[in-house]
């Protein structure tokens, strides 16, 4: 070991600056021998239709009622919703056993009527349509209530209990902790610097380059300084804008684009359909402003070597934080250098 400090060489901490939390960065563990659990590799789905699919268009879902025969995006409510309407109010103060009941709503956003079109699969045109949705449900639901979480978990890997491609939308007024983070942090750099934090990061990201992944006229996507699983990436805009909703015309086009090319990165990093679970947090749908807050989208895929090799996060992750081996600027790195064209298309 030499006794000048390189981050690609010696073991160090990374601030996340959105979420106030540390990760414990250990480069040299990337060469370390695996000998555990090797996963089954996520197969791409070839048919575009599936009978038993409760998703596909036409087809019956487990509650009985049936899907429409839908030709663009679809959404439905989900028959097995974490979050109710109905749910009484109920509250306890005690500082050992605090609790709220939670009311809200959860949806079901099936991105295609093809049961084998997942994100980098989808023309610009179907996916622009799938943001238009996000959009539509953002709206209306955020006219009702302050927290819209638009997220997709796909794979069996994730606990994806269908291969049809699909997210989901969960509404609710109690903004979940790590929003809460995400938006004290945020205030605070405000408050400080009077600047925007994730308008100051992306300006950085893009002057340095070295966790660039991909970028078009509207939007950046890096491997965040901060990430804790071995190739998330964060999706930034170019200009300054709160929520989903406030998206003009053409930034979806070129949202739509630059989903496309790190979905399609993604794929092609092990040649398989690679899962992840990604999402979106802007400001709370609350009617103030929120200088403070940058909408974003951040992607965590959880391989770490292959497809079959994945990253726990367990041991030192669950009784102290997340640590990774692999640095973000080899990662970035790695996905820069994959192609654009899909490998299946190839
Ligand atoms: P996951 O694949 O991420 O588990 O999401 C699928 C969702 O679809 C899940 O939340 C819902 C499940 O409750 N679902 C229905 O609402 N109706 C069905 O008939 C099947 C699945």
């Amino acid at each position: 070991m030499t006794h000048r400090f390189s981050l690609s060489n010696h073991s160090h901490r990374r601030y996340n600056a959105l979420t106030g939390e540390w990760v414990l960065v250990s480069p040299h563990r990337t060469k370390r021998p695996w000998q555990g659990q090797i996963e089954k590799s996520e197969i791409f789905v070839q048919s575009s239709y599936d009978p038993e699919c409760y998703l596909c268009p036409g087809n019956m879902r487990v509650n009985g009622e049936k899907n429409e025969e839908y030709n663009s995006t679809y959404v439905f409510a989900n028959d097995f919703a974490a979050l109710n309407l109905k749910t009484p109010e109920e509250s306890s103060a005690d500082p050992l056993f605090n609790m709220k009941s939670e009311q809200g709503e959860s949806r079901v956003v099936c991105f295609s009527p093809d049961h084998s079109k997942t994100l980098p699969l989808l023309s610009i045109k179907e996916m622009s349509c799938l943001i238009d949705t996000w959009q539509e449900q953002c709206l209306e639901l955020g006219r009702i209530w302050q927290w819209v979480q638009v997220f997709e978990n796909k794979g069996s890997l994730m606990g994806c209990s269908n291969p049809h491609p699909h997210g989901q939308i969960w509404a609710q007024n109690q903004l979940p902790t790590l929003v809460q983070r995400k938006q004290k942090s945020q205030l605070l750099y405000l408050l400080e610097n009077d600047r925007n934090l994730l308008e100051d990061y992306t300006t950085r990201e893009l002057a340095n380059g070295e966790r660039v992944v991909v970028h078009n006229t509207d939007w950046l996507v890096v491997v965040p300084f901060w990430a804790a699983w071995p190739f998330e990436t964060l999706v930034l805009p170019k200009f300054s804008i709160q929520r989903i909703t406030d998206l003009h015309p053409h930034q979806k086009i070129s949202l739509a684009d630059i989903l496309q090319q790190i979905t399609t990165r993604y794929d092609n990093l092990f040649e398989i359909s690679c899962p992840y679970s990604m999402g979106w947090h802007g400001a709370p749908y609350d009617e103030k402003p929120h200088p403070e807050w940058t909408v974003h989208a951040s992607f965590f895929p959880p391989l770490l070597r292959s497809s079959t090799v994945r990253k726990f996060m367990v041991g030192y992750e669950m009784m102290a934080e997340p640590q990774r081996d692999l640095t973000p600027e080899q990662a970035a790195e790695q996905l820069r250098a994959l192609s654009t064209t899909h490998y299946l298309k190839r």
